[in-house]
């Protein structure tokens, strides 16, 4: 190979080098850009992000922390690191960050291995309850390393019930509290977990995954003032890069987990990921990010509003926060077909199960339905109502293919309304423009 071709290998776009690649990228951010995104735990991120995201930072090796590495030539990402675990700390009034996890997964693999031996009890939400994988399901690593047992939310009222969480803890005798949820549309009571925990000698742990960027502009209680651990993913209401992210109150427990996180889970961390996650909580200390948090919960009330007139249930009743749980229990609709009754309107959303649902995973009787990315493109109080309207009329049993078809055309008209990512060109999505 000449010098030439060398220079070019490393030079040459992604559109030249693999069209079907550079498709792809052009197709998912046109499907963006084109429906209306509405899976709760997911964002778009900032063009800033994206940058970060796609910059030379990936090929550097880093194993260890900012100043104590196992690498040569860390000198310069040592302070994109460092940044990132100061402004963790700052936004999330923490005192210890660790900023290497690769998702939201590892980071709850390292709190628990920070706090807990293999075979310990742990209490957790059911995730058929709204509780996640990595919250003790049998296959997951998390229950096939610990003993988990689990609490639900109250039939009647679809909220935790912290007498139950209590009555449950005085049963297992857990060594670790788990509090944090996937699909739960309310507010958690931390300070009730925290002393529920103390009644029974546990350790308490939050993954507040969901609801981060909530927490970040105090439009949700914080949980790090009572928890020994905090975990979290950066992507969902946070808004940042795809990783993970952990925070505790307490410098001893911090460096248990970094340790758990390396040598203990992970080798090199992703430098290129962690700029990122510097660049999302830079945009988490303005105004404009707590003025967007906080319309994300007004949305979720509006859109939640507009179902509730329109005659569809949740769980619950309505919202707290950045999502609404649909349940479908009492129609003929499952929430497989609801999703694709939306997916043919152009909303995205999951299906998902509600408590106490009687239908098999794979089909439920709910849909999850969040407001954090439609939020992120600008979209108000207005708009939602709008969808609320959308999502009524889709979910109609006589809706017709003609009725459907005009559904659609209406979300896409939302949409060409917040044009998303203005300076990308879909054929150069990956482009920094
Ligand atoms: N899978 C994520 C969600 O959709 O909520 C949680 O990790």
């Amino acid at each position: 190979m000449s010098f030439s071709e060398d220079e070019s290998y490393l030079s040459k776009d992604v559109a030249d080098v693999d069209p079907d690649i550079a498709r792809i990228l052009g197709a998912e951010l046109e499907r963006q850009s084109e429906t209306l995104e509405m899976i709760a735990s997911e964002n778009f991120t900032s063009q800033a992000v994206l940058q970060a995201v796609g910059s030379v930072l990936t090929n550097k090796y880093a194993e260890g922390l900012p100043g104590k590495r196992y690498y040569g030539g860390c000198e310069v990402v040592d302070q994109a690191e460092q940044l990132a675990i100061d402004r963790a700390k700052q936004v999330f009034g923490a005192v210890h960050a660790s900023v290497q996890p690769h998702s939201g997964a590892t980071a709850n693999e390292a709190a628990y291995m920070a706090l807990l031996k293999p075979g310990d009890r742990v209490l957790a939400m059911a995730l058929d309850h709204g509780g996640h994988l990595t919250h003790g399901l049998k296959v997951n690593f998390s229950g096939r390393t610990y003993e988990f047992h689990h609490y639900g939310v109250s039939r009647e009222t679809g909220r935790i019930d912290m007498d139950e969480v209590r009555e449950r803890a005085k049963e297992v005798q857990p060594a670790l509290i788990v509090a944090g949820a996937s699909a739960y549309p309310r507010i958690i009571d931390f300070p009730a977990f925290r002393q529920i925990a103390d009644e029974v000698g546990a350790r308490f742990m939050v993954d507040m995954a969901h609801i981060a960027g909530l927490v970040a502009a105090e439009v949700h209680p914080s949980p790090v003032p009572f928890a020994d651990v905090v975990t979290t993913t950066t992507h969902k209401t946070l808004g940042g890069p795809r990783a993970g992210l952990v925070v505790t109150r307490d410098e001893e427990v911090g460096a248990a987990v970094d340790r758990a996180i390396f040598p203990g889970l992970q080798g090199g961390p992703l430098m290129h990921t962690i700029a990122a996650k510097a660049v999302c909580l830079g945009h988490a200390m303005t105004d404009e990010f707590r003025e967007r948090q906080a319309r994300t919960v007004t949305n979720t009330q509006a859109l939640a509003q507009g179902l509730s007139e329109g005659g569809i249930a949740m769980v619950s009743g309505g919202s707290d926060n950045h999502l609404v749980l649909v349940d479908l229990s009492d129609t003929d609709l499952t929430g497989k077909d609801g999703e694709e009754r939306l997916d043919r309107a152009g909303i995205t959303v999951n299906k998902n199960g509600v408590p106490f649902d009687e239908r098999p995973p794979t089909v439920t009787s709910g849909l999850r339905i969040g407001t954090p990315a439609l939020t992120t493109r600008g979209l108000g109080a207005d708009e939602m109502r709008e969808i609320a309207a959308i999502i009524v009329s889709a979910l109609q049993s006589t809706v017709s293919d003609d009725e459907m078809a005009e559904l659609r055309a209406r979300s896409g008209a939302i949409g060409d309304r917040f044009p998303l990512y203005p300076r990308l060109e879909t054929g150069s999505a990956v482009g920094a423009a």
